[in-house]
């Protein structure tokens, strides 16, 4: 079956909306505008964002009516960041409940470095070719991450990663970016056919994470996963107008700083 990947790009380019750092993070990272799974979905709805990323659990109670018009990429293992263990995130959730529940395409994250890695891979391998059977696009977080990983944003292990998701299957790599423009067109590189899909982070200045998303297109960067820089800002659709008319316009940070003084309108 043919891969559906068109439905997640604009101009062969995306930005999604991550929304799974309830699990990740807990509540530490929600107040109580953002604790609400609607507020969220409704930045990704009418900011036009190119596809939102939730866990089965939210995508069941929230992804209804209007927001299906959204497509969901649903992430298929997570964990909290309460053991202090080698980091390992099993399925929770399997690729016929994510079509279910209207998925477009599935995530989940590998720590290559962990004691677990290995069984990462395997569950992994066994994920893509389930959801290539259904057409449904992976999306692999690639953390490197555990006792043996002492740099995770070196620039040769973030091109050692976004190698890991083109050998592994992955449709689209998310990856962090480590402020190296130029190393990271090699980490761009090693991913191949594989579309790097740039991680946001925590919340930063907004010219900050504007400027970050001009740098990454240089490397040729096409995809964003951008979650707190976006619903923590109090005008997140002020910032995601201003990333998008970067990103699928090309305009330069310095032409869109204005938009974050304006509040603007819906926007898809
Ligand atoms: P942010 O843009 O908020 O950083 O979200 C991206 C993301 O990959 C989430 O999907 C995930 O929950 C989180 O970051 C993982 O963060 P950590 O680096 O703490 O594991």
């Amino acid at each position: 079956m043919k891969i559906d990947v068109q439905k997640l790009l604009k101009d062969d380019k995306a930005i999604f909306l991550a929304y799974d750092q309830g699990l990740e993070h807990g509540p530490t990272d929600l107040n109580l505008k953002t604790v609400d799974p609607k507020y969220i979905l409704d930045i990704a709805l009418d900011g036009g964002f190119n596809a939102i990323i939730l866990q089965h659990g939210l995508a069941e109670k929230y992804y209804h009516g209007a927001y299906k018009d959204i497509p969901l990429i649903l992430k298929l293992n997570g964990k909290t960041k309460l053991p202090h263990v080698e980091p390992n995130s099993k399925q929770i959730c399997s690729v016929k409940r994510a079509i279910h529940l209207g998925a477009s395409a599935v995530g989940y994250t590998i720590y290559p470095g962990s004691e677990f890695e290995e069984e990462q891979f395997e569950e992994f391998g066994k994920i893509v070719e389930e959801a290539h059977h259904h057409g449904l696009p992976v999306v692999l977080w690639v953390y490197p991450r555990g006792k043996a990983i002492e740099n995770d944003l070196d620039t040769d292990l973030l091109a050692y990663s976004a190698r890991i998701g083109l050998e592994l299957g992955a449709d689209f790599v998310k990856l962090k970016y480590n402020d190296d423009p130029e190393g990271y067109k090699w980490v761009v590189q090693n991913a191949g056919r594989t579309r790097v899909t740039a991680a946001g982070g925590e919340k930063e200045s907004e010219k900050e994470f504007l400027d970050k998303t001009y740098e990454l297109l240089q490397t040729g960067v096409k995809c964003f996963a951008i979650g707190r820089n976006i619903w923590q800002s109090d005008r997140p659709f002020s910032v995601a107008y201003a990333m998008k008319e970067i990103v699928f316009n090309g305009k330069k940070p310095e032409d869109v700083y204005h938009y974050l003084k304006e509040v603007k309108p819906v926007y898809k």
